[in-house]
This record gives C-alpha cells, structure tokens and sequence, in this order.
C-alpha cells in the first residue's frame, strides 16, 4: 500500500517493531518455543516504544543502548533491519509457510494461534479453502473454535468480497465524531485526527483514516480494538490496524510520531493522486517525501507540520480539499491559489420548502431556524402544481402565499423573506407556471422533477428552453442524481454553463447530502465559466439547514471563492441580481 517503500525508505522503528510481531506470528503458526515467540512480541512492543530512532543512532555511529529483553541476537536484527529494511529470519520463515497464510492471518484477522489450528487440524491455507470449510460447517469441529467463530469467519469473507460500500458524509461523520471522541478518552492520547478522503470533504467516504500521537506509553491500540461498535478486527500490528465497525464502515488507525506528524497527515489526507504529483516535485529538487517527514540524503528537512511539508518543496499550504491534483500544485507555485469560500460567507438561502408544499415547518419556523444559523435571508420556493406528490402550489395558493410573505415582512425588519418558487419544467420545456404569476416573485427556480431519463440531446434541449424564460433565475440541482439511487440525468452541461452564462442564471450547488449537485468537477466548470453557483439547503424542515457545510464542502472541492456564490450577497442585491435580466 505504501508505494513510499520502493523509494529506499528510512526505517522507523515502528518498521522494525513491525517486522518483529510478523516473526512472533509466523513462529507461533510455525509451533516455535513459546519462550522465543513472546520474545519477539516484546521485542516489538520495547521497539515501538523507544523515544529514539534506532536507525539514526546507528547511521550516527552510536552504540545501540542496552534495552530490558533485547540481547544480542535480536540487537543484531535491529541492525540488520535498519540498515538493509529487511530481515533474513522474516524472509526466511515466510518462504516455509504456504503463501496463502500471510493472506488469512492478515485479512481474516484470525490470529497467528487460530490460523495455526485450522492449518493443522483442517490442512486450511487458503482463503478459498477456509471459505469452504465454514460453509460446510466444518470450522466448529476444531477445538477452540465454536459456530460463533465460524460464523465470524464467514461474516469477515463475506465483507471483503462485498462490493466497495460508501458512505455519505452525514453518515461517515456520525460514526467518525463519536469514534473520534472515544479515542480522544483514552489515557496518552495528544492529538486525533481523521485524514483521508474525510478530511478532503469528499461526497462520500470509503474508509476513515485515522491518526493518533499518544505519549510513550499509551494503550491506544488496545483501546481502538476494544471499542464497543468493533464488529470484525482486519488487521492488529502495533502501529496500525484496521477494523470493520457494526455499521460496516472500515477504519485505518495509525499511531505516528509527534515529529512525524505532518508528513503523516499529508500522506495519509491524499489524494494518491496529489501525493504521486508532490512526490515528483519533490524528486525533481532532489528532495524525498513520504509518511515520515522530507528528507535530502539522509537529513530530514520538514515533517513535524504540514505546512513544513509543503514549504520544503517551496509551496504554500494548500487546502485539503483541493487535493485531487487538478491544478492545485500548479496554482501553489504561481501563487494562484482560491481563497475558498466558508460557511460564515452564507449570507442566505435560497431554495428552502414549507409546509405549503411537502416542507415540514411553515415560513415563520423556516425563517427562524435560518435567523439562528446567522443568515439573514432565505427565498421560500415552494414546488409548483404538477408536482402533486409534493402538494405543489397552484397560481391562486401561490398568490396566497405571496401575500403572506408580504405581511410577514413587514412585521420584521431583521429577517427578510424573498418570494419565490422551484417551478417545474414540464417535458417541452416550458414552465409549470404562467409568467404574470412568475413575475411577482424575487426569484424563480425551475428545475426537472420528472422524466430524468430523457435521452441526451432531448433533455439538453428541455432545460435549455426553460433557462430561455426571462423570468429564470436558477437552475435546481441540475444533474438531478441521487447518490445510491439514481445517476445524473444524461444532459450537455457545457451547454448548459453557457446558457447560463449568457443568461445570467445561477446553478444550484444543492446542499442535501444525497444530491451534492452541482458536484465538485461541475463547480469548478461553473467558476472557469464565470456562472454564478448558489449554496442551497433545498430544507424541508427546520433540521435540513444543517446540511449547507456539506456543499460548503463541496463548493470548496470546486475551488469556490465568495465571490462566485450568489448568496454570499445581501438579499438587496440578490434580488436586484435576479431582477437584472428580465425583460419589462
Ligand atoms: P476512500 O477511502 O476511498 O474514500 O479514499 P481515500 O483517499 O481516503 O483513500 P485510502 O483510504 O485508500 O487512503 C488514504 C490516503 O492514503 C490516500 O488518500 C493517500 C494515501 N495513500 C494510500 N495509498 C497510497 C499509495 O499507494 N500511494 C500514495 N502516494 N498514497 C497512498
Ligand atoms: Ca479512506
Ligand atoms: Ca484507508
């Protein structure tokens, strides 16, 4: 996995603490001496723990200090490890074993004693055959194991073989806060910290990467282990692991080094991508990058922060959401980076329901609910009538409604309330709505609710024909995806862009986790394009304008500044915006 081993890599003594617990359970798979297996697991333990670098001592000449448990000949390993970054034993041990056990120890997560057993006893070496004998019923007639065991066994297979399962942020956050927050509690724990395609606000998470420092003698790998949602353990070593949890999320911990720290942040944050392209800048100042810091020979020249990291190959910071190498390394160098927009720069939203329509909470209570997330407006844009699964509103209870805005209002001069509508486009592209009505409004959304299979160049042209409507000023969600629902209607948003832009209508960045639509790649095509993007909750409950940081998150991944998102602006000039292109 990490390919920073075939650039010579410095060893860590974490490597070789590694390399030691292998041994340990090749040797017991192997039935060695009791006495020699614990040997080594302590040897593991006392070299993952020491404060120094033993390669460091060694390259310095220095002589390896006398360590409770390390005698001469495992001292001469660690010799050998940190010099050559491998171990004859090791090497040795493995070519005796079938090659398969390596793979059942480390997947299955059965532990050197079990494999053992079922190796013995079932003559068990590959995973074809252990996935065999547990569907057979066959595991449980091995002393120590019991149908609980095997059904593990089986639920552990059948979780490799599923087909890569990927959470939503929501989802992913809710399993990442309170994990986070257990490791946080345990004793010698410093620093916690998700990395990964988490940290990069990616719309969905394959798996968290987590990073802890601890002091010396923190327990926190047992802790992790010992965590009450653990369903399977994947893999144990001493400065990783890795877990399934009930919910089926899978998560990486590694422990790090204090001074290691931020090239391991860096490293593990990603993307593959942006570590390939930092490592080849790197490479081309002579420099060496990887988990363990930036080195020129043998001398470390950055590591202990990130921003170390990147300054060692004479770049800026650079944000963990532009970390997809789409220019963001390039734009670092010539000091062109986006000054990426946050969730504070929201000043409204524009695209929010009641329950005039299938919202949950009527304006007052939307309005409240927005006031007390600091916004200072939102547009009320309920469905229109052809949506009758939403109870969409017809022109007479549109107007209704529009009166009661107007009073609304009036009564409060701290919250503004823009009128508005998310109107149909009906399958010809014309408006479910007749434009004296439309008129009225301070905005007017369209989008498509229906027939979202169209073929390309048919539903291209039916949202192009909507957006001719001089009445139009956003277009809702555009791609119309759910994530693990339904793809994105097949439509030409280079077209679209340059409607828009000619237009001068926004395109929605939709902030509801399962749509995050415009994505990331199309936000960024709507910024090159010079087309405004407005950051919308689309709530239909008081609850849903939690969901803005995620398209935040989004917005941030398409290189997003504030001044390409409409609604960073006052509700004074939103409204003059969207009044700027009709025709009177
Ligand atoms: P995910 O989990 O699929 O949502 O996406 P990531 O980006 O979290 O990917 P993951 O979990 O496989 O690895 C976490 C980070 O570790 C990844 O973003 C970059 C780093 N990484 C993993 N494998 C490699 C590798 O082979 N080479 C390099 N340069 N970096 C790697
Ligand atoms: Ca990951
Ligand atoms: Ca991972």
């Amino acid at each position: 996995m990490t390919d920073g081993k075939v650039d010579n890599m410095p060893v860590h003594n974490a490597d070789i603490a590694e390399i030691f617990d292998e041994i340990a359970n090749f040797l017991e798979i192997s039935d060695a001496n009791p006495f020699r297996i614990r040997a080594y697991r302590k040897a593991a333990r006392t070299v993952g723990s020491f404060p120094q670098d033993f390669k460091t001592l060694i390259d310095a000449g220095t002589l390896l200090p006398k360590l409770p448990g390390i005698g001469t000949d495992l001292a001469a390993k660690i010799h050998e490890i940190a010099t050559t970054g491998h171990c004859d034993l090791l090497d040795t041990l493995r070519k005796q074993m079938p090659p398969a056990v390596t793979e059942l120890l480390k997947v299955v997560g059965l532990g050197p004693k079990r494999v053992q057993a079922l190796y013995r006893e079932l003559g068990i070496s590959t995973i074809a055959q252990l996935k065999l004998a547990a569907r057979a019923g066959r595991i449980r007639t091995v002393s120590g194991f019991g149908p609980k065991t095997e059904q593990h066994i089986l639920d552990a297979l059948a979780a490799q073989n599923e087909p890569e399962q990927r959470f939503i942020r929501p989802i992913a956050k809710q399993y990442a806060e309170t994990l986070v927050n257990y490791l946080q509690h345990s004793e010698g724990v410093n620093q916690v910290m998700i990395a990964g395609s988490y940290r990069r606000m990616q719309e969905t998470v394959g798996d968290l990467d987590i990073l802890v420092t601890t002091t010396a003698d923190s327990h926190v790998m047992e802790h992790f282990l010992a965590y009450d949602e653990v369903r399977t353990v994947l893999a144990h070593g001493a400065t990783r692991s890795s877990v399934a949890l009930r919910s089926g999320l899978q998560v990486d911990l590694r422990l790090v080094k204090t001074e290691n720290y931020g090239s391991a942040l860096h490293y593990f944050t990603g993307s593959k991508a942006h570590n390939i392209s930092i490592r080849r800048l790197a490479r081309a100042q002579g420099l060496k990058i990887n988990e363990y810091g930036v080195f020129r020979g043998n001398r470390r020249i950055g590591g202990d922060t990130e921003d170390s990291v990147f300054n060692a190959v004479g770049l800026p910071y650079i944000a963990p959401e532009l970390r997809e190498d789409r220019g963001e390394i390039e734009a670092a160098r010539n000091g062109l980076l986006p000054n990426l927009i946050s969730l504070n720069d929201l000043r409204g939203d524009l695209h929010v329901h009641t329950t005039a329509s299938d919202g949950k909470n009527n304006i007052q209570e939307m309005a409240q609910a927005a006031q007390m997330r600091g916004l200072q407006y939102i547009a009320i844009t309920d469905h229109s009538r052809r949506l009758t699964v939403t109870h969409g509103l017809n022109p007479e209870q549109l107007v209704q409604q529009i009166n009661e805005i107007d009073s609304i209002n009036a009564q409060d001069s701290n919250f503004i309330i823009l009128k508005g509508s998310e109107v149909d486009i009906l399958e010809d592209g014309t408006l479910d709505l007749p434009d004296d009505i439309l008129r009225r409004l301070d905005i007017v959304i369209v989008a498509i609710h229906s027939k979202l299979n169209l073929p390309r160049e048919s539903q291209t042209e039916r949202i192009l024909r909507a957006m001719d409507n001089p009445l139009v000023n956003l277009l809702a969600h555009p791609t119309g995806r759910l994530m693990g629902v339904r793809r994105e209607s097949d439509i030409d948003m280079s077209k679209i862009m340059r409607k828009a832009k000619e237009r001068n209508i926004c395109l929605e960045l939709n902030c509801q986790p399962d749509r995050l639509d415009l994505n990331d790649i199309y936000s960024k095509m709507a910024r090159d394009a010079g087309v405004m993007v407005s950051i919308n909750s689309d709530a239909h409950s008081i609850l849903d304008f939690n969901n803005l940081q995620y398209g935040i998150g989004q917005a941030r991944r398409g290189w997003l500044e504030h001044q390409h998102v409409i609604n960073t602006l006052s509700a004074a000039q939103v409204k003059k915006f969207c009044h700027s292109t009709r025709m009177h």
